[in-house]
């Protein structure tokens, strides 16, 4: 449980108040410690008390000698920020479990988060109109059709919850809303000045770490399980340096930047560590352009992508609105406290990388990942041979590249200069414009390039993920998908996994929304910008260059477009949507569940009643493998956020539920509905499961009857014979999202543990959540044809061996080398729990 404050904590006296003497408490180990680490020592101070302060601290200071560490500390975020498909399933939890304490004859109020809890109605928005002026009216009004039901719900916790704020559809991207709105750097809590720290259930929560704000993405079920005041156990991370030498050259932008660090770091490996930028470049990039780095942090693979915090802060934090007493506030705590941004400091890093900003160039990464960079030139290059490859979709979207005024700027203004020589966006190129703020529309205008991007095609569709998390809309009418035609998606986003923008599309490249407007002026990802230009116009072949707006051009184009009261008088003009604030919203402590829908259902696994569901996995087992993957299996692959195909097993299941076939949503919006969702995990094209060729799409083999069925069908039939079940892969298993309906699909399917080579950080984290063990191999474990892995987890312990054994078809039995990925004690504590659920509920029951 949370611990109180105690009185005798060794205090700084700042003019505005009492905050903790970190000096005090690290002496000269303060400054040689990475800033992320000062801050969670900080945290700890203020949090913790007893021994247990006394031993966090402790072990970071024993962290510094080698710059790592094995030990666990307690970290106490200040607020949780959530988006609607990640809130919906942890409330529908919640709900279920307020349910269940309720039909224990308990009092369901008990459950309620114990910090303030933002909601950002942001992941739901489709681009079905687009290139006219009434787009995003018309697209905020389909969404809020189609996601009534679910809306009422979130309406519901915002009033049955304590501390839970929801902010309505056309807000808004929530990490945007976070830089813009809801950070405040520092504050002032319990009567202690301190430097803000949160959670988010969305990995590219790390974006705010380009303010100076520590906080990294977690699962649904974390979160709910830091909502309810237990903290959340950390080993102490390993912390690279990435020193930033040098000035990024004219004409490449933070997206460039951001794309190369991804791709530096992967070559790396820094999965599950901390990243903290130092050195004389950082003084170079705005805050903005050091958020949109911060952002790609669970693309390169780390937690964070910390920036501390100095003077390009402040004046972010002044663009957008916030007092200048509060500035004043932020410079001299962090000053005091030894967190305020030296770019000639040099802390003890477990490893430094380093990046010389001038050698930085125009990029793009793809066609299906986000780590593979390119230089514009070689992007042809990477394509299929002999076929044809045009855009589908031109999107300027995600919060990834549309938070940073300086990008959008860019892109308005290479719009003004095509525009100006006549070009227009390529036939049968769906083009859209999707900011992650309400005040993109208001500096655009001011600025005079809304016009010139509306005569391209990129009216405003909207305020909301759109594109990025795949929900671009339908494909352009008239595009040709065969084996002659392989459409590619061009968008500012940062993930590019087959599958992620649209289900029909395998091949995508992030960039700059400048570079997206260019593509969409060329239509086809086979031209060769640098070499071919953007186009012919009359006889005139024009450049890219020539389109190109220089740094002066778009510093001019900023100082008269941004208006410092812009920032929030239109975010709170915009949260006045009358459509949303007149939706009726169910009242009561417990919701009132409508057994016909086909949005919300109350999970199983939330219920003492389904102890295939409720209790603990472990054990002593031999497991048929349900699946056996590869490398690179993603979030998307696990349980995809994108349309749910109106041909499927899923669009069927919804169909005899009374749903319209070509009506259906995104899977993302479902996820308040176990059922649904038990069917679309592994619901991808792509995923390869070597357990027979050629599996239709979220199927797989049964191996005792040699059958392919469905895989829920299959793992039912494991179930009813009493067989248990493991999956099989290999590197960067859950790569991608912290949705937790990846982990939530597999524990339906009764999966009990998952033998990887490697785990992302969250998803790993997720399983622990839904009770799975997620168990690292040494090397890769090949399955024959009738084989069995043996498990014993009786003696279960974090990073310990764990006793697995192979037994092959023939029966003989093989000694294989792994461990638990089990990070901390708690996380044991989980496991044998069943995982969080159970483990919060069995506290009360
Ligand atoms: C994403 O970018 O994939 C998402 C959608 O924002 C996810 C969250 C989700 O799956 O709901 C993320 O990155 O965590
Ligand atoms: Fe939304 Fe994309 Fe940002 Fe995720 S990365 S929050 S989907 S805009």
């Amino acid at each position: 449980m949370q611990n109180q404050f105690t009185s005798n904590i060794s205090a700084l006296h700042l003019s505005m108040g009492k905050a903790v003497d970190l000096k005090a408490y690290l002496g000269e180990h303060l400054t040689r410690l990475p800033v992320v680490l000062r801050l969670l020592a900080e945290n700890v101070i203020r949090k913790q008390t007893g021994s247990v302060r006394d031993e966090a601290l402790h072990a970071i200071l024993a962290w510094l000698p080698q710059a790592s560490s094995e030990a666990e500390i307690p970290f106490v975020p200040a607020r949780v920020l959530m988006h609607d498909t990640t809130s919906t399933p942890a409330l529908v939890d919640i709900a279920a479990m307020r349910d269940a304490l309720a039909q224990a004859g308990l009092d369901p109020k008990v459950l309620n988060p114990s910090m303030p809890v933002d909601i950002s109605v942001d992941h739901s928005l489709a681009v079905e109109e687009y290139a006219h002026p009434k787009a995003a009216v018309h697209n905020l009004a389909h969404e809020l059709r189609r996601n009534q039901e679910r809306y009422r719900f979130l309406r519901w916790a915002s009033t049955a919850l304590d501390n839970v704020r929801v902010h309505p559809p056309g807000t808004g991207i929530m990490h945007t809303l976070n830089m813009e709105q809801l950070a405040s750097v520092v504050h002032c809590t319990q009567g202690w000045w301190a430097p803000e720290m949160m959670l988010g259930t969305d990995s590219h929560t790390p974006m705010i770490n380009g303010l100076g704000v520590l906080a990294w993405g977690v699962g649904g079920l974390e979160a709910q399980t830091v909502m309810f005041g237990l903290p959340t156990m950390l080993r102490i991370p390993d912390v690279i340096g990435v020193k930033l030498t040098g000035q990024l050259p004219t004409g490449v932008l933070a997206t460039d930047l951001a794309l190369t660090v991804t791709k530096v770091l992967r070559s790396v490996g820094v999965t599950g560590e901390f990243v903290e930028f130092f050195g004389p470049g950082v003084a170079s990039l705005s805050a903005g352009e050091r958020a949109v780095v911060a952002n790609m942090a669970p693309e390169y693979g780390a937690s964070t992508g910390f920036f501390p915090a100095d003077a390009h802060t402040l004046d972010y934090l002044r663009m957008t609105g916030r007092s200048d007493e509060h500035c004043a506030q932020c410079q001299t705590l962090l000053q005091a406290q030894g967190l305020w941004f030296d770019p000639l400091a040099s802390p003890c890093y477990s490893q430094v990388v380093t990046l010389d900003l001038a050698s930085i160039v125009q990029s793009a990464a793809g066609p299906k990942r986000p780590q593979d960079l390119l230089s514009l030139s070689d992007i042809p290059a990477s394509l299929p041979k002999a076929v044809h490859t045009p855009i589908a979709y031109a999107a300027i979207t995600s919060c990834t590249n549309t938070s940073d005024p300086r990008l959008l700027i860019a892109a308005g203004l290479l719009a003004r200069k095509a525009r100006a020589l006549g070009l227009r966006a390529a036939a049968g190129v769906k083009t859209s414009l999707t900011p992650g703020s309400p005040a993109a529309a208001s500096y655009l205008q001011r600025a005079g390039l809304l016009d010139d991007l509306a005569a391209l095609g990129f009216d405003i569709a909207g305020f909301g993920c759109a594109t990025c998390i795949g929900n671009p809309g339908p494909l352009p009418a008239g595009l040709r998908l065969d084996e002659q035609h392989q459409p590619v998606a061009i968008l500012s986003g940062n993930r590019n996994f087959p599958g992620r923008v649209h289900p029909e599309l395998e091949l995508a490249f992030i960039m700059s929304p400048p570079l997206v407007v260019a593509y969409a002026i060329a239509g086809d990802a086979k031209r060769n910008l640098i070499n071919e230009g953007v186009a012919e116009r009359q006889g005139h072949r024009i450049s890219l260059a020539e389109l190109w707006p220089s740094g002066a051009e778009i510093d001019a184009a900023l100082a008269l477009a941004l208006h410092r009261d812009d920032f929030s008088t239109d975010f709170a003009k915009a949260s006045q949507n009358a459509a949303w604030h007149a939706l009726a919203a169910p009242q009561g402590e417990c919701f009132p569940w409508d057994p016909t829908s086909t949005n919300l259902r109350p999970p199983p696994f939330a219920s003492p009643t389904e102890p295939a569901f409720f209790d603990s996995q472990l054990g002593d087992y031999t497991a048929h493998p349900l699946l056996l993957l590869g490398d690179d299996v993603t979030t998307d692959h696990l349980s995809p956020a994108s349309a749910i195909p109106p041909e499927s097993l899923v669009a069927d299941f919804l169909v005899t539920k009374g749903d319209k076939r070509h009506d259906l949503n995104v899977f993302a919006s479902r996820r308040g509905n176990w059922e649904v969702m038990l069917r679309a995990a592994f619901h991808a094209k792509t995923l390869r499961n070597r357990l027979a060729e050629h599996l239709p799409t979220a199927h797989t083999l049964h191996v005792p009857s040699g059958t392919v069925m469905p895989l829920w069908e299959a793992a039912e039939r494991y179930r009813a014979a009493g067989q248990s079940v493991v999956v099989v892969a290999g590197e960067r298993y859950g790569m991608g999202s912290s949705r937790d309906w990846a982990a939530k699909g597999q524990r339906l399917l009764g999966i009990r543990a998952v033998l990887a080579m490697s785990f992302e950080r969250i998803h790993r984290a997720n399983l622990i959540g839904m009770g799975i063990l997620p168990i690292l191999l040494d090397y890769p474990l090949h399955m024959q044809a009738g084989a069995q892995v043996h498990i014993n987890t009786n003696t279960l312990a974090a990073r310990a061996p764990l006793a697995v054994t192979l037994i092959d078809g023939q029966g003989a039995r093989h000694a294989i080398k792994a461990k638990a990925a089990v990070e901390t004690h708690m996380e044991v504590e989980l496991l044998n729990a069943g995982g969080v659920i159970p483990f919060i509920l069995k506290q009360h029951l």
